[in-house]
């Protein structure tokens, strides 16, 4: 039976994966952080049968007990303070997270590997972020990275690290250069949920107002669910590599309204939102818009939920948890 890793079990990508693995039988191993960590039942709950194992990436000596005990075949590093803008006001905590975070967990499994690293493979999660300020439209493997976050400087440094490792010491290492992904599992903090959440919100009286940041910001966003099996992908090869993932297809915030709104048959959905300055960034990234190609030829990876879709498929989610919210509300009065 193989054995997998997952640090950021608890995020969306790290539930899809774990629901993935399980599909094609593996045992997972998912990393978890922090005394009693209030998502601990949500993922015992989405993925029954998991092992979970408290450890840290910013703690080495921890990272080298969870392989240990897991010793497994693949490590999927997903753990990351992923939030843009929370990485301006806590930027060395995002350094020593997303950046030192993979330098630990790369040097762990050197320490539990010894001389045979042959036995285990190691996927990076690296992100579009990177390419930051953009050198050129659409963005691939090969694009200069200009990163305009500490969060997208700190996940540089685990990109070149991660090339870095499978240089110097034949790990099979890759990194998956990961354009905007997202699902009903997404934060509520990033943008579509917060626009999903709002809307159902909004269908149900339940708020009047959405207020946001720059309108104009286009983004390249597929399904979590799918870009996961790119991951998988990418360690089933013989030779590591890295990869953009992505859809090929970029809109606005504005068509990301549009496509909300008009879920509870609101077209025109001005009167409904604010903009207010406390959510534009001290350094914007406009335009990010991958090209997959690579991932299509090698890997025969493919998105296969649209935009809209997708859009749809969490504003119909949002509906449902919104109408709970209220019945749950409703019977504790
Ligand atoms: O922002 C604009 C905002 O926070 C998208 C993470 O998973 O993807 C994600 O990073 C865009 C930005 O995601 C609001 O200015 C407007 O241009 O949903 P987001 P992100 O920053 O692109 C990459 C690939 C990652 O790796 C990250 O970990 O939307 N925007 N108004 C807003 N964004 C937010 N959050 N809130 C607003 O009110």
């Amino acid at each position: 039976m193989k054995r997998a890793l997952i640090t950021g079990i608890t995020g969306q990508d790290g539930l899809y994966l774990a629901e993935l693995l399980q599909s094609k039988g593996y045992q997972v191993f998912g990393l978890i952080r922090g005394q009693d960590n209030p998502k601990y039942d949500l993922v015992r709950d989405t993925v029954p049968g998991i092992t979970l194992l408290k450890s840290d990436l910013t703690d080495i000596s921890s990272l080298v007990r969870a392989l240990e005990l897991s010793d497994p075949h693949e490590v999927y590093n997903l753990g990351a303070i992923s939030f843009v803008p929370y990485s301006w006001e806590n930027p060395v905590l995002t350094t020593d997270v997303t950046a030192k975070g993979v330098l630990n967990l790369l040097e762990a499994i050197r320490m539990w590997a010894g001389t045979d690293l042959s036995r285990v493979r190691f996927y990076q999660a690296s992100s579009s972020e990177m390419f930051g300020e953009v050198r050129e439209v659409p963005q691939t493997e090969s694009t200069l990275l200009w990163p305009r976050s500490p969060y997208g400087v700190a996940k540089v440094f685990g990109h070149h690290l991660t090339i870095n490792y499978r240089e110097s010491y034949g790990l099979h290492a890759s990194s998956g250069i990961l354009f905007n992904h997202e699902s009903p599992r997404r934060g509520p903090e990033f943008v579509t949920r917060k626009v999903t959440q709002a809307v159902a919100r909004i269908s149900l009286g339940e708020q009047k107002k959405l207020v946001l940041g720059n309108l104009d910001a286009r983004r390249d966003w597929g399904f979590a669910g799918d870009f996961v099996e790119a991951m998988w992908l990418m360690l089933q090869q013989d030779e590591p590599e890295d990869f953009v993932v992505a859809t090929g297809v970029a809109h606005s915030i504005r068509d990301l309204l549009d496509v909300a709104f008009g879920e509870i048959g609101i077209e025109d959905w001005t009167p409904w939102v604010g903009v207010d300055e406390r959510y534009l960034r001290p350094a914007e990234v406009t335009h990010l818009i991958g090209d997959a190609t690579r991932a299509r030829t090698e890997l025969g990876w493919q998105p296969s939920v649209e935009f809209d879709e997708l859009i749809r498929m969490m504003v119909a989610s949002d509906l449902i948890e919104q109408e709970l919210a209220l019945v749950r509300h409703g019977a504790s009065r």
